[in-house]
């Protein structure tokens, strides 16, 4: 038998084992392996029944990503499952660990499933741009109901094996050694005379007619922009309305649709960068880590208190510190509260709301944190209270605990440099609310030891982050980038785009709101903070933009005070006003800026080509070491679409020689202060190369 799938016999059960690390996916010779081994079962009259079932930490976690894209070697998979599903002795698969997209689907074609209860189900292909293209948008509606299907689907979720049971996936719940379980269980179905149960021949449960209708209407806006979810839609559909083999054959078709569309291709560049960003260029795979058994949180604000959640999410204890009684005890009273929203919807037990709050222990004194492995400081945004928190850090603070700091645009370096101990210093920047956003930028300082950013990389993914390691510099990656965006969005509208225009713009091309709208709803007054902390710093813009600073100074700070750049009739719906659009125009005329019509390519071009030409200036002074980790801080930072697979990604797509043409248009007609390409986005350009081709 082949080297990834082995068939022994127990009796007169057929044991069909897949060995294919890490996670067992179904490359070719997985596919070509189960084949043989079904048949060798089916050719041997002393095998009666087969066990399905992985070595390793997994089941079949799908089909092998890495072959997407390329030729298909043959077997492919769907004939594979059909031979399995077509078998005349029962077939159980044995599941533990992940049984996902293929995996599950290659489940689903054997006649029952067993599981451990740690294990979970799912075909979450849509994560990929994709749909479940072996039999999953057929057999599954069939089990489980067309709507029960299609949320399993649309959203990806990996469903734990109670559920599983409960829903009908899994026919029973192995408690002890699986293998001996399932082994048991192939006796029984013998034994039982309960034959071969095939999902492809069970009936869809109806549903209304208009049913499908609807369930798009429901996930239109959300999931705009994708375009795997509605194929899955139409899949479930056919499985529906259509015979078996002619649902499988729209099933192909939308799943080659899918596999080819450049949406897809994104979502898969996404997928491995974010496993990629975890892997640091130049950092020795080797370095011994430090141990993190406990954390601190200096600050027990919106963030401090965020960041605390998700230690204690994440089981480890944390000690929350604030100067005085009464910031403690609110800021508790708001992690107590977020707790408990989430245990409303049903996602937490009262149980684990206690357990989790028991995990935060709160203090107002520094000698509580000297035993703290990692320290994280989420105080006020300004060097000095920052300075001061790093002295009384590195005062209190046992040797090799690692000091971090939260600040999103101070310079790390300084801060560890009021303490003797800078190689202990890293930045670790949450992005607000802490305990909702997956991304954490980890700012290696100048200093900043080899095995405190391997720790810190760890760390990020054991409190669920995808932590991407970036440089000092201002703004560090993201807002450094979003500088840029939020610079020309001001010019266009000084130049006579309407705000709701850019909004729209930036929305229709996948964003979840426009800078505008963000704008208004975070606080105007936020930015005017920044703007003024950076002229007081003599970082004067070439060109200032005013009009945004004037709404400001009319005491209009967004929805919180009922008018921003928008009236808010009810606190909450936008209406473009009229005095706004004249104070823009005064502000144009004062300026000496020509209103004109702009349209919205020009829109798009401004706000984003600017930040591709930052991320070149950003690669080439090695704060960030690749294009991927660009791109993985603006998906799960920012919200860029992850059907564009990130500016870098995208800017590929675009061809980078088309930015450069533009950069050059832009020069004559603005001038070339901030439309000079950046030598290695020039570079790329004239080679006919991507940023990732580097
Ligand atoms: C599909 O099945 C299509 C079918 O419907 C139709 C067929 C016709 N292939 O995440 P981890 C690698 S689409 C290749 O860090 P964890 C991964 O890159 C597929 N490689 O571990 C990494 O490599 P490296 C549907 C894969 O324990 C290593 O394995 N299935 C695949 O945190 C470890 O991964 C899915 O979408 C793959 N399918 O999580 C499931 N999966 O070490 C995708 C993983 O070199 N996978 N790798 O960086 C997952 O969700 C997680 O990997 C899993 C394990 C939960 C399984």
């Amino acid at each position: 038998m082949s080297e990834v799938v082995r068939f022994t016999r127990e009796g007169e059960i057929g044991v069909i084992t897949v060995a294919n690390p890490p996670v067992n996916a179904l490359s070719q010779p997985v596919r070509a392996g189960l084949d043989a081994a079904v048949r060798t079962g089916l050719a041997d009259a002393a095998v009666q029944a087969m066990v399905l079932i992985c070595d390793g930490a997994t089941f079949i976690a799908g089909a092998d990503i890495r072959e997407f894209g390329k030729p298909l070697a043959e077997p492919s998979l769907v004939p594979v499952i059909d031979t399995m599903e077509g078998a005349a002795k029962p077939i159980v698969a044995a599941i533990h660990g992940t049984a996902l997209g293929g995996g599950l689907e290659v489940a689903l074609g054997c006649h029952y499933r067993v599981a451990v209860p740690s294990a979970r189900v799912g075909l979450p292909e849509v994560n990929l741009g994709l749909l479940p293209g072996a039999g999953g948008t057929q057999r599954l509606p069939r089990l489980i109901g067309a709507e029960k299907a299609l949320d399993l689907m649309v959203q990806g979720t990996h469903v734990p094996a109670a559920e599983a049971q409960q829903l009908g996936i899994l026919d029973e719940l192995i408690e002890g050694d699986l293998k001996t379980g399932a082994l048991a269980f192939a006796r029984r179905v013998l034994a039982e005379n309960r034959g071969v149960k095939r999902a492809s021949e069970r009936p869809v449960a109806p549903v209304a007619a208009d049913f499908f209708a609807n369930y798009e209407a429901g996930i239109a806006r959300r999931l705009r922009g994708f375009k795997a979810p509605f194929h899955i839609i139409k899949a479930v559909e056919a499985a529906a309305t259509l015979p078996f083999a002619e649902g499988m054959k729209r099933e192909a078709k939308l799943f080659q649709e899918l596999m080819s569309s450049s949406e897809s291709r994104a979502q898969r560049h996404v997928f491995f960068a974010e496993r990629e960003v975890a892997k640091v260029p130049g950092l020795p795979k080797d370095v011994a880590q430090r141990e993190i058994r406990s954390a601190a949180v200096i600050g027990a604000g919106t963030m401090g208190g965020g960041i605390a959640m998700n230690f204690a999410n994440a089981g480890i204890p944390v000690t929350l510190l604030e100067l005085n009684r009464e910031a403690l005890d609110r800021g508790l009273a708001v992690v107590r509260k977020n707790y408990e929203a989430t245990a409303s919807k049903g996602r937490l037990t009262a149980a684990d709301v206690e357990q989790r709050m028991g995990l935060i222990r709160p203090t107002t004194d520094y000698a509580d944190i000297a035993q703290a492995d990692v320290v994280i400081e989420a105080v006020f945004e300004n060097m000095d209270v920052k300075k001061e928190v790093f002295r009384k850090l590195d005062a209190v603070c046992k040797p090799g605990a690692i000091l971090a700091t939260n600040t999103s645009t101070l310079d790390v370096d300084e801060i560890a440099s009021v303490t003797q101990r800078p190689q202990d210093v890293i930045g670790m920047h949450f992005f607000s609310p802490a305990n909702v956003m997956r991304l954490l930028e980890n700012v290696r300082g100048r200093k900043t030891a080899d095995d405190v950013i391997a720790t810190v990389m760890t760390l990020s993914r054991r409190i669920g982050k995808i932590g991407v390691l970036v440089g000092v510099c201002d703004g560090f990656v993201g807002n450094r980038m979003l500088h840029q965006r939020t610079r020309e969005a001001m010019f266009l509208v000084e130049e006579g785009a309407r705000p709701e225009q850019i909004d729209k713009v930036l929305y229709d091309f996948g964003f979840p709101m426009g800078p505008f709208a963000m704008a208004d709803m975070a606080g105007l007054d936020v930015g005017y903070k920044v703007r003024e902390e950076r002229r007081k710093a003599g970082k004067v813009e070439k060109r200032d933009s005013r009009w945004i600073d004037q709404i400001v100074e009319m005491g209009r700070h967004g929805q919180k005070t009922g008018a921003g750049i928008d009236r808010y009739q009810d606190g909450r719906t936008p209406l473009p006003d009229p005095e706004i659009q004249e104070l823009i125009a005064r502000c144009a005329r004062e300026a000496g800026v020509t209103q004109r019509a702009i349209g919205d390519q020009e829109i798009l071009e401004r706000c984003l080509y600017p930040m591709v030409n930052e991320g070149a200036k950003i690669l080439e002074e090695g704060i960030a070491a690749r294009a991927l980790d660009i791109d993985i801080i603006w998906i799960n930072g920012y919200g860029f679409p992850a059907y564009r697979g990130g500016p870098m990604f995208w800017a590929d797509q675009i061809g980078l020689k088309n930015i450069v043409a533009a950069y050059r248009r832009y020069a004559e007609q603005f001038g070339a202060h901030y439309w000079t390409p950046a030598p290695l986005l020039e570079k790329l350009a004239s080679e006919g190369k991507g940023f990732y081709d580097l």
